[in-house]
């Protein structure tokens, strides 16, 4: 199955690049466990650049400029990293970074907490394999299982763009040797938010 969602492969050395960027990241903003308005935890690590999504502490799912547990402001976009989205018609605003542990899923939802819902989304898969759930615009509408190995590039335009999507599984094993220091993947996911 190959679906119009999946536009490349990045090669090993693209992934090592965006790997060393996420670690120089993660030291300005660190990786944190979002929780739900009702106060459940998600099952990934969260950080991000630019714009961050946070997910209640009081206000709700929305964009902002701070870090919600340093409070700090995040760090810019890395400028090269905008120039890779910006190859798939996005101009970003937000960089969101999900860290998954082997076990780690995420449930179906769509994203539409974004201003301008007809942007597209680009996404990077490095490290373990995921098995991803793609749907339709309905909630009821059939999911296709799609695999992310490392490097995957997804843009998710057009029909796709508010489809119910989420992780069923992190494969454990199947990361190029050496790409992250820990078992587990990283999902980059650009973003226009404002
Ligand atoms: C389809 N992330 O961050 S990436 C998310 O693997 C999210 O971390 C998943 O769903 C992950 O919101 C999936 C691919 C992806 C990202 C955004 C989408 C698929 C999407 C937005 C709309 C439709
Ligand atoms: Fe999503």
């Amino acid at each position: 199955m190959h679906p119009d969602a999946i536009v490349g492969r990045l090669s090993l050395e693209q992934q090592q690049r965006m790997v060393d960027h996420v670690r120089q990241l993660a030291r300005q903003a660190p990786l944190y466990t979002p929780h739900m308005p009702g106060g459940q935890p998600f099952r990934y690590q969260q950080t991000g650049a630019g714009w961050g999504w946070t997910s209640g502490y009081g206000g709700g799912y929305r964009y902002q400029r701070e870090h919600p547990i340093t409070g700090d402001l995040l760090p810019a976009i890395p400028p090269e990293l905008a120039a890779f989205a910006r190859q798939y018609g996005l101009e970003p605003d937000a960089l969101l970074v999900n860290f998954y542990r082997p076990g780690a899923r995420l449930g179906l939802h769509q994203d539409r907490d974004e201003r301008d819902l007809t942007a597209p989304v680009v996404s990077v898969s490095l490290g373990d394999t995921a098995t991803f759930l793609l749907g339709g615009q309905r909630r009821s509408d059939p999911v296709q299982r799609i695999e992310l190995p490392s490097g995957t590039v997804m843009v998710l335009a057009g029909t796709n763009r508010m489809a119910w999507h989420g992780v069923a599984t992190i494969h454990p094993g199947t990361a190029p040797a050496g790409l992250l220091r820990s078992p587990g993947r990283i999902n980059l996911t650009f973003r226009r938010s404002q």
